[in-house]
């Protein structure tokens, strides 16, 4: 077993801090829930406009790198083909950002939106109707995918520009905060990281578990109770252990490929077999309803609510700024993995291909999945509302599917759906929490320590759901994300450092593609020369 490679410090500093939450929660699970929840109600009531700003800032910056000089160059050689095609460097992507619970909130979020809607509208009026059919595309559309893509950039910049084999969020701010990095300040900078993705991957699973346990249920008949959620996540474990420990080429790529036909198959069926006509109606409607209110929704933090002039609906708290935190806390985890499956790309490609990419798989998912329950519900064939009002939203979702032609074979793909979109997540994000823990990664990080983290990703989640805490561990990482924010600045501007001093340095920022790398080793040549004739020091190129 290697152990020189790990970075100690980094290792266990996040594996006491996760230790250090769950073990308070276990022992006094009703205290740690209060803390927890007032925590949270501060934090996204104080800061939720900070959070929404974020979102706004960040979606602008990418979209100015995307079509800056910055964004011609190049990841990787010369002539370098992109590593992964397309399709399944899409596909991966997709899979690892994207876990079940697209499959949990496609098929529900717009009966919430219905129930609940913003900006002061009648619930379950037709309005609301109009604003259940965007909002869903919009929690998981360009704003979304831009705050993944953020740490992509410096990251793979890093990584293949400047060719530093580390995969470390703590790396990519090195030319902001220096050698610092190298210190306990990159150690905390890259255990906030792990910790934030450990507690949004909870949250994953504290979703996906009992749906996929319904989706048995309705199968076999056995009831979804805590013995079948447990077998369930132990399953999923061993799925995406298998995973990871195969790698990036044999089982991530491989899972993800499967996961994506599997996707199409069905929304594709859904499509088809479902309301066809009302489906791309509503979708194509809901599309010119996010474009023309864009902005508004962006910025809805419901103002007037606070001098009760509203009524205060808690619609930002608990749905805007809930999600930007948890796509915020699982951001430099798709960063780094975007990153690493990016080589050969330019820039633009990567940041473009992502939030396009990203945005039109979500926009299917919540088109066709979403509209479909929408439109049982406003036909009258199936009340979506009453069902789920009365046994919860993770027997709804299973419920809907089960409207569809071939009724159990669909429920059986959806659920197999399911697991595979948890396991992809999860093999993903072991892969990239073992790399995070490497002083250096040439190559793939090591073996144990890929299965070292897949099972630390499922144990804490596992423990807390017997004691029904795991609703806590999942708002405990979402504040806990909250520096985040500073760090997703700083992503940024030492994205913008770095390449702006190497880009005024190329001699060829004119061409399309910049190719940092053959500049520098122009610049080696010459520097050569002058020394040879001068006998001067060499400046560092890095700053
Ligand atoms: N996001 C995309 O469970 C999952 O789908 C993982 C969730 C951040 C809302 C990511």
């Amino acid at each position: 077993m290697k152990t020189k490679l790990i970075d100690w410090p980094t290792f266990i500093g996040a594996f006491i801090l996760l230790i250090g939450v769950t073990v308070p929660l276990v022992l006094f699970p009703e205290a740690g829930k209060e803390l927890v929840d007032q925590a949270n109600t501060f934090m996204t009531g104080n800061f939720g406009v900070l959070y929404m700003v974020m979102g706004l800032v960040i979606f602008a910056f990418l979209i100015y790198v995307a079509f800056s000089k910055n964004g011609s160059i190049k990841l990787g050689d010369e002539g370098e083909k992109p590593e992964f095609n397309t399709f399944s460097w899409a596909a991966m992507l997709f899979a690892a950002g994207i876990g079940s619970s697209i499959l949990y909130w496609a098929v529900i979020e717009w009966a919430y939106y219905y129930q609940g809607p913003p900006f002061g509208v009648e619930p379950e009026s037709k309005e609301a109707i109009q604003w259940a059919t965007a909002y869903g595309i919009f929690h998981w559309g360009p704003i979304a995918w831009a705050i993944y893509t953020l740490p992509a950039l410096p990251i793979a910049y890093f990584y293949y520009v400047r060719k530093k084999p580390v995969l470390k969020v703590s790396e990519a701010v090195r030319p902001v905060l220096g050698d610092r990095v190298d210190g306990p300040l990159g150690n905390v900078i890259d255990i906030l990281f792990m910790f934030g993705l450990l507690g949004g991957a909870g949250t994953t699973l504290a979703l996906g578990t009992p749906m996929i346990a319904e989706g048995v249920h309705s199968l076999t008949g056995i009831p979804a109770n805590l013995g079948m959620k447990s077998a369930i996540m132990l399953l999923c474990t061993l799925i995406f252990a298998v995973s990871a420990y195969s790698g990036l080429k044999r089982g991530i790529k491989v899972l993800s490929d499967i996961n994506l036909w599997l996707a199409i198959f069905i929304l594709g069926f859904i499509f088809v077999v479902g309301p066809t006509r009302f489906i791309s109606e509503t979708t194509f409607n809901a599309l010119g309803i996010l474009t023309d209110n864009f902005f508004k929704m962006a910025t809805w933090v419901e103002p007037f609510g606070n001098l009760g002039q509203f009524e205060q609906t808690g619609f930002p708290e608990s749905w805007t700024v809930f999600y930007w935190a948890w796509w915020l806390v699982y951001a430099p985890f798709v960063g780094l993995f975007v990153a690493r499956i990016s080589r050969g790309r330019t820039i633009r490609q990567m940041v473009l291909g992502t939030m396009v990419y990203g945005t039109l798989g979500c926009i299917l998912f919540f088109g066709i999945m979403g509209n479909f329950g929408l439109y049982m519900q406003l036909t009258g064939s199936f009340d979506v509302i009453g069902f789920m009002n009365e046994n919860g939203a993770p027997a709804t979702i299973v419920e809907i599917i089960n409207q569809l032609p071939l009724a159990k074979f669909m429920v059986l793909l959806f659920t197999i759906l399911a697991i595979i979109f948890l396991a992809t997540t999860f093999d993903s994000s072991s892969y990239i929490l073992a790399s995070v823990v490497q002083k250096n990664v040439e190559g793939e990080p090591l073996r144990w320590n890929r299965l070292f983290w897949a099972f630390a990703l499922c144990l804490m989640p596992l423990v807390l759901m017997f004691l029904g805490g795991l609703g806590t561990l999942q708002t405990a990482s979402i504040v806990g994300g909250f520096p985040l924010i500073i760090i997703m600045f700083l992503l940024a501007w030492s994205f913008m450092k770095a390449s702006n001093t190497d880009i005024r340095a190329s001699d060829d920022y004119q061409s399309s593609t910049i190719h940092i790398e053959r500049w520098k080793k122009k610049k080696r040549k010459k520097k050569r020369s002058a020394l040879e004739m001068l006998e001067d020091k060499p400046d560092n190129d890095d700053k």
